[in-house]
Parts: C-alpha cells; structure tokens; sequence
C-alpha cells in the first residue's frame, strides 16, 4: 500500500492511505539504513502491521522543520512580540530557497503596531515582492488563500510568531493549541510540539514546532549566495565576486545607492562571516 505521511510522534508515522489513517513504524531496514522518514513523504507500508517499507523518491525535504516534498514554505514572521528579527527572515529564507522551495512571507501581529512601524513593514513587503518572493500579512487571509491554492504547504518560524493561529483563522474547523509569549523571555513557548499536515480549503498546510535560531554555519557560502536572489541579477568586475572585500563590486554600489536593502545585504554578510564551511 501507498500513503502519505501526515504526522510524527516520536517515531510513530501516522500514514494516510485511501481516506484511512494507519500509525505506523519504520521498518528495521530503514533503521539499519538511517534512512528517517519525515511529514510529507510518500510511502511503501504494510497495511496488517502498519511497518513502513520504503520511502518513494522525494521531490525536496526541508531540515528545520523536518519535511519532505512541499511547494511552498510559509514563513511567519511577527512584528512584535516576538520582535521583528530580520536576520532570522532572511536565514530561513536562504534555508527555504537553497532546497529549491518557494518561500512566501507572511508578517503578523501588525495590529500590535504603530502607523510609523507600519511604515516600515510596508516598505519590507513592497521590497520582497520587487525581488520576487511574495510578502504579505495575515491580515489578508483571501490572499493567503489565494497564493496557497493547490499546493502542499509548511509553516515555518519563531515559536510564538502566530503558525498554529493562522490555521486556525484560515479554517474554521480547526482549533489548534496556541499560547500567548512569555512576556519575561520575550519569545513563545514552544506550543506545538510535532509537526502535522492539515487539509484547509483546497490545499494542504503543516503546523511546525518553531523554534528562535536557525543554524547555516555548515553550508557552502557560494549556496547562501545564490539564495540572496536579488544579488544573482546583478554583475560585478569578478564573477565569482563574494559582494564582500572585493573592489569594485556593483551588488555593494546597489547596497550604497539604496536599490538593495541594506538589512539584506548586512545580513548576507553576517551569515557567511558566521559560516565553518570549509570546502577541503
Ligand atoms: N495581536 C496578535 N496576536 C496574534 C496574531 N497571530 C497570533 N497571535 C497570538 O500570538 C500567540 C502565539 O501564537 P501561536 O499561534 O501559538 O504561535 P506559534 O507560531 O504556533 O508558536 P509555536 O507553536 O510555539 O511555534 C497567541 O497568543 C496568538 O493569539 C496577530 O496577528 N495579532
Ligand atoms: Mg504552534
Ligand atoms: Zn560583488
């Protein structure tokens, strides 16, 4: 039989199968093997005894969080409370488009803003949709939909940041546990605990655990490069410019004259200065 995975606790697979659930095991050769399904995969398994046996080839799988053949990775990310981190967006943006998954930017909590913040939020929504990646609030929940239409979808960002909300505000049906942050860490507290795929409207979304870092210190600089897709475009002395020490370099020139966001580019800097990669 073939199904798809929609949940994991623990190791136990919850496959869904011609409208059936079946929670499942992996078998001892995927083990031997350290092959580690994921949400999202397809699968071989035994209906009788619920062991998966294989997993079908994957079209992209996304570490953080763990899950495996999406189109479109939402990435909430909250303008206040937990405040607006920048460097965070635009890592899992890199972390999103280097696994050749559509990134989607949703802003929430606007409402706890003032009209001069908002300003700002605007300006980073205008920005991120010009280079391409389609930025939007959760204010706008038909547009949401819109943009998710028929794809297989994944929550992803800070714990606190309004994952399981959106949920349940895109669908009625669905009353998924959220907390308030803790005022005294300034962050959520971790209220989803395993991530798990949902039918809304006429797409399929995860919830995920979020979490408040994200660590790229072992990907190849020439991959976050890429991932910057705005710098891609454009074209310096050196081909194989880093857009860091060399000089003349035109991604800095952009940077400097204002077409490039500077947030951007800071934090392309501080993700590959932060970076171990050694590529010996
Ligand atoms: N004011 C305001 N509060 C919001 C908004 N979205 C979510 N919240 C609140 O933010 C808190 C955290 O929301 P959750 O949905 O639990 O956050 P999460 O991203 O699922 O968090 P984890 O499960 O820990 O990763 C809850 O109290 C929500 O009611 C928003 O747009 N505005
Ligand atoms: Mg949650
Ligand atoms: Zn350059």
């Amino acid at each position: 039989m073939q199904g798809i995975i929609i949940k994991n606790i623990s190791n136990t697979y919850t496959v869904s199968s011609n409208g059936k659930l079946y929670e499942c095991k992996p078998t001892g050769k995927l083990r031997f093997n350290k092959i580690t399904p994921v949400v999202g995969d397809y699968v071989e398994f035994i209906e009788q005894d619920c062991y998966i046996k294989d997993i079908l080839p994957r079209k992209n799988v996304l570490n953080r969080p763990d899950i495996a053949n999406v189109d479109i990775a939402l990435i909430i990310t909250s303008v206040k409370e937990p405040n607006l981190d920048l460097l965070l967006l635009d890592k899992l943006l890199c972390n999103v488009i280097k696994e050749h998954i559509t990134p989607v930017i949703c802003f929430t909590k606007i409402d706890l803003i003032s009209e001069a913040e908002k300003a700002l939020v605007d300006l980073l929504i205008n920005y991120y949709n010009k280079i391409g990646i389609v930025a939007l609030t959760n204010q706008n929940i038909d547009k949401i939909k819109e943009v998710l239409s028929k794809k297989t979808v994944v929550l992803t960002g800070q714990t606190g940041a309004g994952k399981s909300s959106l949920i349940n505000r895109l669908d009625a049906q669905f009353d998924l546990k959220t907390s308030p942050i803790s005022k005294a860490l300034g962050r959520g507290i971790h209220t989803t605990r395993n991530t798990e795929m949902y039918p809304v409207s006429d797409f399929f979304i995860a919830d995920t655990p979020g979490f408040s870092s994200i660590d790229l210190t072992n990907v190849d600089p020439n991959i976050i490069k890429d991932t910057f897709i705005e710098f891609k475009k454009v074209s310096c002395r050196y081909r194989d410019c880093m857009h860091n020490h060399e000089e003349p370099c035109a991604v800095k020139d952009l940077v400097n004259e204002g077409t490039i966001l500077k947030s951007r580019y800071d934090n392309y800097l501080k993700i590959i200065s932060d970076n171990n990669y050694k590529k010996y």
